[in-house]
């Protein structure tokens, strides 16, 4: 989609702090961190959030966790863990409309989220 934000990201017409990328997934630093490690994790195809993946979409739902965890690795956070988020529309305070998900890692997280 021409207008969103994080698919000119992906597609590198607005730079990112890129983190990782491959065919499917591009990965790049928050530009508004809460953690010293705060790391987006997107599809390079426009997917408005998770409530609008359908069944079609299985294989990339995959690649995408498994994408989550090679990111993970590659900044060392597999000992000390991390956090995954995906914000879902109004009440979760999703801003971008384009899925992407949150990996938080670098300090303890609270439970339950605010
Ligand atoms: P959410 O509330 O889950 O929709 O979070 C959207 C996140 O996207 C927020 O933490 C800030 C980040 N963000 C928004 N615009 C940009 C941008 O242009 N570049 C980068 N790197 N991050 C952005």
């Amino acid at each position: 989609m021409s207008d969103c934000i994080f698919c000119q990201i992906a597609s590198g017409k607005i730079p990112s702090k890129k983190v990782y990328e491959d065919e499917y997934l591009f990965a790049f630093r928050d530009i508004n961190p809460v953690a010293p490690e705060h790391v987006l994790v997107i599809p390079k195809r426009h997917i408005a959030s998770l409530d609008h993946l359908e069944e079609a979409d299985e294989a990339l739902a995959g690649k995408i966790l498994l994408g989550i965890k090679k990111v993970a690795n590659q900044l060392g956070l597999e000992e000390s863990g991390y956090r995954v988020v995906n914000n879902i529309g109004e009440n979760a305070g999703q801003a971008v409309f384009h899925i992407h998900f949150h990996l938080l890692g670098g300090r303890p997280f609270g439970w339950p989220p605010g």
